[in-house]
Protein backbone atom coordinates (compact mmCIF):
# COMPACT_ATOMS: atom_id res chain seq x y z
CA UNK A 1 0.00 0.00 0.00
CA UNK A 2 2.57 2.61 0.88
CA UNK A 3 4.96 1.51 -2.10
CA UNK A 4 1.83 1.83 -4.17
CA UNK A 5 0.91 5.18 -2.95
CA UNK A 6 4.99 6.22 -3.09
CA UNK A 7 4.94 4.90 -6.61
CA UNK A 8 1.61 7.08 -7.65
CA UNK A 9 3.07 9.65 -6.22
CA UNK A 10 5.98 9.86 -8.68
CA UNK A 11 3.81 9.14 -11.57
CA UNK A 12 2.13 12.02 -10.98
CA UNK A 13 5.47 14.52 -10.24
CA UNK A 14 7.16 13.10 -13.13
CA UNK A 15 4.09 13.82 -15.33
CA UNK A 16 3.42 17.47 -13.58
CA UNK A 17 6.85 18.42 -14.45
CA UNK A 18 6.83 16.55 -18.24
CA UNK A 19 3.82 18.47 -19.24
CA UNK A 20 4.01 21.47 -17.60
CA UNK A 21 1.24 23.62 -16.27
CA UNK A 22 0.32 24.93 -20.27
CA UNK A 23 -1.03 21.42 -21.18
CA UNK A 24 -3.82 20.90 -18.53
CA UNK A 25 -6.17 18.60 -20.30
CA UNK A 26 -3.04 15.70 -20.28
CA UNK A 27 -1.67 16.71 -16.68
CA UNK A 28 -5.90 16.15 -15.35
CA UNK A 29 -5.58 12.92 -17.82
CA UNK A 30 -2.65 11.48 -14.81
CA UNK A 31 -4.13 12.51 -12.43
CA UNK A 32 -7.47 11.29 -13.02
CA UNK A 33 -5.92 7.73 -13.59
CA UNK A 34 -3.00 7.56 -11.08
CA UNK A 35 -4.54 9.79 -8.04
CA UNK A 36 -6.96 9.48 -5.60
CA UNK A 37 -7.30 13.48 -5.79
CA UNK A 38 -8.87 12.79 -9.24
CA UNK A 39 -9.87 16.02 -11.08
CA UNK A 40 -13.31 15.58 -12.10
CA UNK A 41 -13.88 15.68 -15.75
CA UNK A 42 -17.35 14.94 -17.73
CA UNK A 43 -16.99 11.36 -17.83
CA UNK A 44 -17.96 8.98 -15.13
CA UNK A 45 -15.30 7.49 -13.93
CA UNK A 46 -15.77 3.97 -12.69
CA UNK A 47 -16.17 2.93 -9.56
CA UNK A 48 -13.00 2.53 -7.59
CA UNK A 49 -14.34 -0.46 -5.60
CA UNK A 50 -17.04 -3.40 -5.27
CA UNK A 51 -20.56 -2.31 -5.04
CA UNK A 52 -20.63 -3.91 -1.95
CA UNK A 53 -17.05 -2.78 -0.37
CA UNK A 54 -18.76 -0.35 1.81
CA UNK A 55 -20.96 -2.62 3.57
CA UNK A 56 -22.71 -2.81 6.05
CA UNK A 57 -22.50 1.06 6.11
CA UNK A 58 -23.88 1.25 2.12
CA UNK A 59 -25.35 -1.66 1.02
CA UNK A 60 -24.56 -3.30 -2.18
CA UNK A 61 -27.37 -2.88 -4.20
CA UNK A 62 -28.00 0.86 -2.80
CA UNK A 63 -24.52 1.41 -4.27
CA UNK A 64 -25.50 -0.84 -7.45
CA UNK A 65 -28.17 1.33 -8.18
CA UNK A 66 -26.89 4.76 -6.77
CA UNK A 67 -24.00 4.68 -9.13
CA UNK A 68 -25.54 3.02 -12.41
CA UNK A 69 -28.76 4.29 -12.43
CA UNK A 70 -29.21 8.05 -10.68
CA UNK A 71 -25.49 9.30 -11.13
CA UNK A 72 -24.83 7.65 -14.46
CA UNK A 73 -28.18 9.89 -15.47
CA UNK A 74 -26.75 13.02 -14.05
CA UNK A 75 -23.81 12.38 -16.50
CA UNK A 76 -25.93 11.73 -19.21
CA UNK A 77 -28.34 14.50 -18.97
CA UNK A 78 -25.49 16.84 -18.14
CA UNK A 79 -24.02 16.09 -21.52
CA UNK A 80 -27.22 16.65 -23.29
CA UNK A 81 -27.07 20.09 -21.98
CA UNK A 82 -23.50 20.46 -22.24
CA UNK A 83 -24.10 19.73 -26.40
CA UNK A 84 -27.58 21.62 -26.44
CA UNK A 85 -25.87 24.88 -24.62
CA UNK A 86 -23.11 25.04 -26.51
CA UNK A 87 -21.19 24.73 -23.73
CA UNK A 88 -17.23 24.61 -25.13
CA UNK A 89 -14.14 23.50 -23.50
CA UNK A 90 -14.25 24.61 -20.03
CA UNK A 91 -12.73 23.30 -16.81
CA UNK A 92 -15.07 22.07 -14.24
CA UNK A 93 -14.47 24.02 -11.65
CA UNK A 94 -15.04 26.83 -14.41
CA UNK A 95 -18.92 25.82 -15.63
CA UNK A 96 -19.29 25.76 -12.02
CA UNK A 97 -18.27 29.33 -10.93
CA UNK A 98 -20.50 30.53 -14.09
CA UNK A 99 -23.35 28.00 -13.87
CA UNK A 100 -26.13 30.53 -13.23
CA UNK A 101 -25.60 31.52 -17.18
CA UNK A 102 -26.68 28.17 -17.77
CA UNK A 103 -29.95 26.18 -17.67
CA UNK A 104 -31.45 24.43 -14.50
CA UNK A 105 -31.02 21.46 -16.48
CA UNK A 106 -26.96 22.14 -16.42
CA UNK A 107 -26.97 23.41 -13.16
CA UNK A 108 -28.89 20.09 -11.35
CA UNK A 109 -26.91 17.69 -14.03
CA UNK A 110 -23.60 19.36 -13.97
CA UNK A 111 -24.24 19.27 -9.73
CA UNK A 112 -25.29 15.98 -9.34
CA UNK A 113 -22.52 14.76 -11.81
CA UNK A 114 -19.66 16.45 -10.01
CA UNK A 115 -20.97 15.76 -6.56
CA UNK A 116 -21.32 11.81 -7.11
CA UNK A 117 -17.98 11.94 -8.71
CA UNK A 118 -16.48 13.26 -5.35
CA UNK A 119 -18.65 11.42 -3.30
CA UNK A 120 -17.16 7.50 -4.76
CA UNK A 121 -13.71 8.89 -4.19
CA UNK A 122 -14.45 10.02 -1.12
CA UNK A 123 -15.08 6.55 0.38
CA UNK A 124 -13.36 3.09 0.78
CA UNK A 125 -13.90 0.17 3.04
CA UNK A 126 -15.31 0.54 6.55
CA UNK A 127 -12.25 1.35 8.87
CA UNK A 128 -12.85 1.30 12.75
CA UNK A 129 -11.93 4.50 14.92
CA UNK A 130 -11.39 5.66 11.02
CA UNK A 131 -10.04 9.48 11.03
CA UNK A 132 -7.78 11.84 9.00
CA UNK A 133 -3.99 12.41 9.65
CA UNK A 134 -2.65 15.47 8.22
CA UNK A 135 -6.16 17.14 8.34
CA UNK A 136 -6.69 16.44 12.29
CA UNK A 137 -4.82 19.51 13.35
CA UNK A 138 -6.90 21.41 11.40
CA UNK A 139 -10.02 20.24 11.79
CA UNK A 140 -9.24 20.14 15.88
CA UNK A 141 -7.94 23.93 15.07
CA UNK A 142 -11.15 24.97 13.10
CA UNK A 143 -14.01 22.95 14.84
CA UNK A 144 -12.27 22.23 18.47
CA UNK A 145 -11.67 18.68 18.11
CA UNK A 146 -12.44 15.71 15.19
CA UNK A 147 -15.61 14.20 17.48
CA UNK A 148 -17.16 18.15 16.93
CA UNK A 149 -16.22 18.73 13.09
CA UNK A 150 -18.02 15.34 13.36
CA UNK A 151 -21.16 16.70 15.04
CA UNK A 152 -21.40 19.76 12.99
CA UNK A 153 -21.11 18.28 10.07
CA UNK A 154 -23.68 15.78 10.43
CA UNK A 155 -26.46 18.10 12.32
CA UNK A 156 -25.66 19.56 8.65
CA UNK A 157 -26.48 16.44 6.97
CA UNK A 158 -29.61 15.59 9.13
CA UNK A 159 -30.52 20.03 8.97
CA UNK A 160 -30.68 19.63 5.20
CA UNK A 161 -34.64 19.51 4.57
CA UNK A 162 -35.11 17.35 1.31
CA UNK A 163 -32.49 16.81 -1.12
CA UNK A 164 -29.15 17.64 -0.71
CA UNK A 165 -25.50 17.91 0.51
CA UNK A 166 -23.19 18.34 3.41
CA UNK A 167 -20.16 19.90 2.26
CA UNK A 168 -16.88 20.35 4.09
CA UNK A 169 -15.08 23.23 1.97
CA UNK A 170 -11.69 25.07 1.91
CA UNK A 171 -12.74 28.91 1.49
CA UNK A 172 -11.01 31.05 -0.91
CA UNK A 173 -9.02 32.59 2.69
CA UNK A 174 -7.61 28.60 3.15
CA UNK A 175 -10.08 28.27 6.06
CA UNK A 176 -12.42 25.31 6.77
CA UNK A 177 -15.92 25.54 7.01
CA UNK A 178 -19.30 23.20 7.29
CA UNK A 179 -22.05 23.81 4.82
CA UNK A 180 -24.77 22.12 3.38
CA UNK A 181 -26.95 22.92 -0.76
CA UNK A 182 -30.09 21.54 -1.74
CA UNK A 183 -30.87 19.46 -4.57
CA UNK A 184 -27.59 19.08 -6.59
CA UNK A 185 -25.75 22.52 -5.87
CA UNK A 186 -22.36 22.69 -5.47
CA UNK A 187 -20.05 25.41 -3.06
CA UNK A 188 -18.48 26.09 -6.07
CA UNK A 189 -21.44 27.61 -8.06
CA UNK A 190 -21.73 31.08 -8.21
CA UNK A 191 -25.32 30.68 -6.65
CA UNK A 192 -24.00 28.99 -3.55
CA UNK A 193 -24.80 31.05 -0.63
CA UNK A 194 -21.27 30.29 1.22
CA UNK A 195 -18.78 29.43 -1.51
CA UNK A 196 -15.48 27.11 -1.43
CA UNK A 197 -13.48 23.95 -2.73
CA UNK A 198 -15.70 20.81 -1.45
CA UNK A 199 -13.10 18.77 0.44
CA UNK A 200 -15.72 16.32 1.78
CA UNK A 201 -19.50 15.91 0.53
CA UNK A 202 -22.64 13.60 1.95
CA UNK A 203 -25.43 12.70 -0.28
CA UNK A 204 -28.52 12.95 1.44
CA UNK A 205 -31.07 11.97 -0.75
CA UNK A 206 -33.29 9.39 -0.10
CA UNK A 207 -31.97 7.69 -2.80
CA UNK A 208 -28.19 7.29 -0.72
CA UNK A 209 -29.85 5.46 1.80
CA UNK A 210 -33.32 5.05 1.78
CA UNK A 211 -33.06 0.93 0.71
CA UNK A 212 -30.96 0.23 3.52
CA UNK A 213 -32.49 2.70 6.64
CA UNK A 214 -35.49 4.01 5.25
CA UNK A 215 -36.30 7.13 7.16
CA UNK A 216 -33.30 6.85 9.66
CA UNK A 217 -30.95 9.68 7.53
CA UNK A 218 -29.19 9.85 10.92
CA UNK A 219 -28.29 6.01 11.21
CA UNK A 220 -27.15 6.26 7.61
CA UNK A 221 -24.64 9.49 8.49
CA UNK A 222 -23.37 7.88 11.60
CA UNK A 223 -22.10 4.57 9.82
CA UNK A 224 -21.53 6.68 6.52
CA UNK A 225 -18.26 8.22 9.17
CA UNK A 226 -16.11 4.47 9.09
CA UNK A 227 -16.02 4.67 4.91
CA UNK A 228 -14.44 8.23 4.58
CA UNK A 229 -11.54 8.04 2.64
CA UNK A 230 -9.27 10.57 4.31
CA UNK A 231 -6.81 10.16 2.45
CA UNK A 232 -8.53 11.29 -0.67
CA UNK A 233 -9.97 14.15 1.36
CA UNK A 234 -6.63 15.00 2.47
CA UNK A 235 -5.23 15.27 -1.00
CA UNK A 236 -7.81 17.87 -1.91
CA UNK A 237 -6.29 20.22 0.79
CA UNK A 238 -4.87 23.42 -0.95
MN1 LIG B 1 -27.02 10.67 -5.07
Amino acid sequence: MQKDTTRRSFIIQSATLAVGTALTGISNKAFATENTNTIIGYEQLPLPYAFNALEPAIDALTMEIHYGKHAAAYTKNMAEALAAEKVGSIAFPNLLANISKFSTKLRNNAGGHYNHELFWQSMQAPKDNNAPTSLLPILNKTFGSFDAFKTQFSDAAKGRFGSGWAWLIQQVDGTLAITSTANQDNPLMDIAPQKGTPLLGLDVWEHAYYLKYQNKRADYINAWWSVVNWKAVEARLK
